[in-house]
């Protein structure tokens, strides 16, 4: 009897600790791997890769690319579109690049280097609340 109770215990406590560490991964935000293993470069369809995805406050952008070849510049709908280069929001160059998410709506990044972004090199998100 007394050795049932002890395991129903354990249990509970096991259970506390589950639904505390999946609370703390929940808080901690989803990291999204940019291209996944293609990372950020050309030839890779960056709206492809958002399909199926879901993008929250406090999710984690990773990009991954040499930074001696490309880079990442955050813009405006308008750059976006236009791959223009002269009036940015953010610029990374580091090569391992983590952005965090901090607001709801659309977010747009291109590359800044050559024609990149002519190319392809850019990515628009959507960020759900
Ligand atoms: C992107 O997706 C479209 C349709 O789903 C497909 O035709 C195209 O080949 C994909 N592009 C890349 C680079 O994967
Ligand atoms: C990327 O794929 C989307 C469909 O998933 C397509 O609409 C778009 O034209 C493609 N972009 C390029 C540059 O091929
Ligand atoms: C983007 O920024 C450029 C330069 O500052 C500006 O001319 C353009 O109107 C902006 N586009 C939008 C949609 O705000
Ligand atoms: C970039 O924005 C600044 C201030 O918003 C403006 O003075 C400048 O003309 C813009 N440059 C271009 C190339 O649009
Ligand atoms: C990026 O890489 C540098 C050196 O390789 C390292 O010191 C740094 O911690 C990395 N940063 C991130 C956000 O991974
Ligand atoms: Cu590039």
């Amino acid at each position: 009897m007394l050795n049932q109770g002890n395991q129903f215990s354990s249990l509970i406590i096991l259970y506390a600790i589950f639904s505390l560490s999946s609370l703390m991964l929940k808080s901690e935000g989803t990291e999204h791997i940019v291209g996944d293993s293609s990372g950020w470069e050309l030839f890779t369809n960056y709206t492809n890769w958002t399909q199926g995805r879901e993008f929250h406050v406090g999710d984690v952008l990773v990009f991954n690319y040499k930074s001696d070849q490309h880079n990442v510049m955050q813009v405006n709908s308008t750059a976006y579109t236009d791959c223009g280069i002269d009036n940015y929001t953010s610029l990374f160059t580091k090569g391992n690049d983590s952005i965090i998410i901090s607001e709801v709506g659309e977010l747009w990044f291109i590359c800044a280097v050559g024609d990149h972004c002519e190319n392809g090199q850019k990515l628009s998100i959507n960020v759900a609340p």
